[in-house]
């Protein structure tokens, strides 16, 4: 994905169609002077709607189209013709999106899957036309209605990318340089913190399974209140199945590097502390086997069950990382998934106050 081209949030405004009017109208026949009422109901308003579709990996589009308005429903007419309602307004959003309301206090819509759909703002109802109101006492009637208003409300909209597998670690842990070697992405790769500003996604192909990578940027103390590039981008890997931490072998303090992500992720919450982890003790290539083997032994003295050397630069050690991402995944990667049900997306929670405008 090109970078310039990333969004993760955005606020829109979306507005249901109003209601046509009602008409008022009288038969007209040739040897009838006063014929009787059939003015039509005016016709719905469209509603918005919120599709979920694949293919677009950012929220770009929103920062350039940000209202939305619903058509109205036509008018009624003579001869009992009710008006044409409006045509719905679908709104489409990357698979990810989260619909928050205004104060971004509440979860609204939560799209994991292609093809997941959501009602937001139904269009307001046609208004009677006074055919409506004819009744035994009032033959001739002249009420009738306008159409009820639409709905206006803003919405944020956030992405969390979709992807089985997370990379994390302290910048220039190695991390781009990794999404590079086992997948397809295209990663700025360089020797300074924070090379990384926006998260990627790779598809990693191995032994005949599939899965997505994200590539976020480094983590530093401190980030998950925002420091560095912050938290912002821990939202990315929220949905991943297991985290891939990559420490730099060569860095000043390993052990150190690791409790800092270890304590972020922590803080963060979100249930990241809580995802498996794979520890690799990363740039494996620049080092011999025995000072790797007695940082792995400080890390595991400081508490790490396991820890596995690689080398993003030359793929050793990767195999066996891959393997174990795989088997975390299990039998539904999110690229895998394709042919499974599509699950209903959470239902509008009316009680909560998101505000109309
Ligand atoms: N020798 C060697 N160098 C590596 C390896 N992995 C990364 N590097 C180098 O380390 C530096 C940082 O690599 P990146 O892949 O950009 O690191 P990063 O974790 O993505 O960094 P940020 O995006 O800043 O968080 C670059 O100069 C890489 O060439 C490795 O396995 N071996
Ligand atoms: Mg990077």
């Amino acid at each position: 994905m090109d970078n310039m081209h990333f969004l993760d949030q955005a606020k829109i405004y979306v507005s249901s169609g109003q209601g046509g009017p009602g008409a008022v109208s009288f038969r007209r026949e040739k040897y009838i002077q006063y014929g009787g009422p059939d003015g039509g109901n005016g016709g719905k308003g469209g509603d918005i709607i919120f599709l979920a579709v694949e293919g677009l990996n950012t929220l770009i589009d929103f920062r350039y189209a940000q209202h939305f308005k619903a058509p109205r429903g036509k008018g009624g007419a003579g001869r009992n013709r009710t008006g044409a309602g409006g045509v719905d307004l679908v709104v489409k959003v990357p698979v990810g999106t989260q619909i928050l309301s205004e104060d971004k206090g509440h979860v609204l819509f939560d799209f994991t899957r292609e093809g997941q759909r959501a009602m937001f703002l139904e269009g307001g109802i046609g208004g009677r036309g006074n055919a409506s109101y004819k009744s035994s006492t009032n033959r001739a009637p002249r009420q009738h209605q306008p159409g009820e208003p639409g709905e206006e409300a803003a919405v944020w909209l956030r992405l969390k990318l979709i992807a089985d597998a997370g990379l994390v670690g302290l910048p220039n842990a190695g991390k781009s340089t990794m999404i590079n070697k086992v997948t397809n992405a295209n990663a700025k790769v360089g020797a300074y913190p924070f090379t990384t500003i926006h998260p990627q996604l790779g598809v990693v192909r191995h032994k005949s399974r599939e899965f997505v990578l994200a590539d976020i940027p480094g983590l530093i103390e401190g980030a998950a209140e925002g420091a560095g590039i912050g938290d912002r981008f821990l939202g990315h890997i929220e949905r991943c199945k297991i985290l891939l931490h990559l420490v730099d072998a060569t860095g000043d303090d390993p052990v150190a590097a690791w409790k800092t992500v270890c304590k972020e992720l922590e803080q963060y919450g979100g249930g990241l502390a809580e995802k498996p982890q794979i520890l690799a003790l990363n740039k494996a290539d620049l080092l011999d086997d025995e000072l790797m083997e007695s940082i792995a032994s400080d890390l595991k003295k400081a508490g790490a069950e396991h820890v596995l050397p690689v080398s993003g630069a030359t793929g050793d050690g990767m195999d066996e990382a891959l393997d174990k991402i795989i088997e975390a995944v299990g039998e539904n990667s999110s690229i895998e998934q394709k042919d499974l049900p599509v699950a209903s997306p959470q239902e509008k929670d009316t009680t909560k106050d998101w505000s109309p405008l």
